[in-house]
């Protein structure tokens, strides 16, 4: 057998500490939110005048209605996400990059929970609610998903425009 080349363990061990980073850590700093989905905005304020609520269900067919949604830049809004499967989903906004990443991630382990302001996991038959401020203008082919194995390959996914 032979060995295996050092650089190649550095780099397997540098890939595994940026998913874990991309997946679990939080480095606020001078009152700048900078953790997961900070490239969308950041955690809205449910006490924000104006907020604009939008209904999304998820089904299991792997499937968001809508599978689309359309924003005002500097809006606050209040997801109210409902699971009418008889399965668990999760609701998770990000930018395609991370929350591909992040799939591929929870491939390997499939029992890492979600308790992040970005992120919802919601039983069946239950409904959750996140808010967030959409401080950036964009479009993101992928702008939510959810995660559990499985489901975002099957095209548990949805698109981002921000104007
Ligand atoms: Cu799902």
């Amino acid at each position: 057998m032979r060995p295996i080349p050092i650089a190649a363990l550095f780099f397997l061990v540098a890939t595994f500490q940026a998913l874990a980073d991309a997946a679990h850590t939080h480095k606020p700093k001078a009152g700048v939110y900078t953790g997961h989905a900070a490239d969308l905005g950041e955690p809205g304020d449910p006490k924000a005048r104006n907020i604009r609520t939008i209904e999304i269900v998820m089904t299991d067919q792997m499937r968001f209605q809508p599978a689309q949604i359309t924003i005002t830049r500097g809006q606050t809004v209040k997801l109210v996400v409902k699971n009418a499967g008889e399965t668990k989903h999760e609701f998770i906004l990000g930018t395609p990059d991370e929350l591909i990443k992040h799939a591929a991630a929870m491939e390997k382990f499939p029992e890492m929970e979600h308790d992040d302001p970005n992120a919802l996991s919601v039983e069946p038959g239950k409904t959750g609610t996140l808010y967030w401020k959409f401080t950036k203008s964009g479009v993101w082919e992928i702008g939510y998903a959810c995660l559990l194995p499985g489901h975002f390959t099957a095209g548990m996914k949805g698109k981002l425009a921000v104007y």
